[in-house]
């Protein structure tokens, strides 16, 4: 089954959306991973103005995840003209800027155009962006509160690297998020001995995939128990039985985003596992999301 499935304020037409960041650059990639069986997509971080991203290495493929500091790389308003290929299809702008006010530019540039937003205030290297004011619970709050005041769905990614990740998850909902989003990438190193020098380029970085599923699945149980609007399960996803785990810490729906770089083709397969025709309905099985 693939029926109508609402999360935080917006219509999917499943539980798997695609993540931020991960081939969420064009209108046209967004259009093939919509027809490739995602319920919803979620395109790259947009800002205030352009920026072209960190000095490379940007990206290192690791044995169990994916390190990166792409630098927040992004066209700014540009990008909605990308938009016209997916009008009206379950798309959330994925915004940053470095206050309240850019926040609410940045959104102002979307809204009438997209499904809601995702708030990214989880960015682990991106100086005065991102985790830099996502690890302020009042700045958490304020630019929730910008962003909401448009009155569509605003969705909130966190961070992870936090001592207590409910601090920011109730200031969003103090702010007006419509949902949590859990979680951007975890804080992380490699060096290589060979090269004497850091894998990335900008020396640390966010690691993302199989890695960090058990994090993940700690901050949705968390923020599970400590609010009460909807949770969407992020990191690490790679498996229908990935999808129920999530879903069981508490996730409405979930994001994949490493995991489809490996394939494209996995909302398909996943969705075919998920939703089999003598399976349960998922959300039943489990029956214990904020809705
Ligand atoms: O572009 C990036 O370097 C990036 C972003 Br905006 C983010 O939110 N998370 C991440 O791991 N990388």
């Amino acid at each position: 089954r693939s029926g109508p499935v609402r999360a935080g304020g917006v219509a999917l037409t499943n539980h798997l959306i695609l993540a931020a960041g991960v081939l969420g650059t064009t209108g046209a990639s967004l259009r093939r991973i919509l027809r490739s069986g995602a319920g919803g997509v979620v395109t790259k971080s947009i800002g205030p103005s352009p920026m072209s991203g960190h000095p490379g290495p940007c990206l290192a493929v690791l044995e169990d995840g994916i390190l990166n500091a792409m630098g927040l790389p992004n066209p700014s308003s540009e990008f909605t003209e990308e938009l016209g290929a997916v009008a009206g299809e379950p798309v959330i702008a994925s915004i940053f800027g470095g206050s309240p006010e850019e926040f609410k530019t940045v959104a102002g540039w979307f809204a009438g155009k997209v499904s809601g937003f995702e708030l990214n205030l989880s960015c682990p290297h991106a100086e005065g962006y991102g985790a830099a004011l996502g690890s302020d619970p009042s700045l958490v709050e304020e630019c929730t509160r910008a962003v909401a005041s448009y009155n569509l769905p605003t969705w909130v990614k966190l961070t992870p690297n936090v001592t207590d990740i409910t601090i920011y998850g109730r200031a969003a909902e103090r702010g007006g998020a419509t949902a949590l989003v859990a979680i951007n990438t975890v804080k992380a190193m490699r060096i290589s001995p060979e090269l004497r020098r850091p894998v990335l380029g900008h020396g640390y970085g966010g690691l993302s995939g199989n890695a960090i599923l058990p994090i993940a699945v700690r901050c949705v149980y968390e923020l599970y128990e400590a609010c009460s609007i909807p949770i969407i399960g992020c990191g690490g996803i790679s498996s229908a039985r990935d999808v129920l785990e999530m879903m069981m810490a508490g996730a409405t729906a979930v994001e994949i985003g490493s995991a489809v770089l490996s394939d494209q083709q996995i909302f398909r397969s996943i969705e075919r596992e998920l939703y089999a025709p003598d399976g349960e309905d998922p959300t039943t099985i489990v029956g214990c999301a904020h809705v």
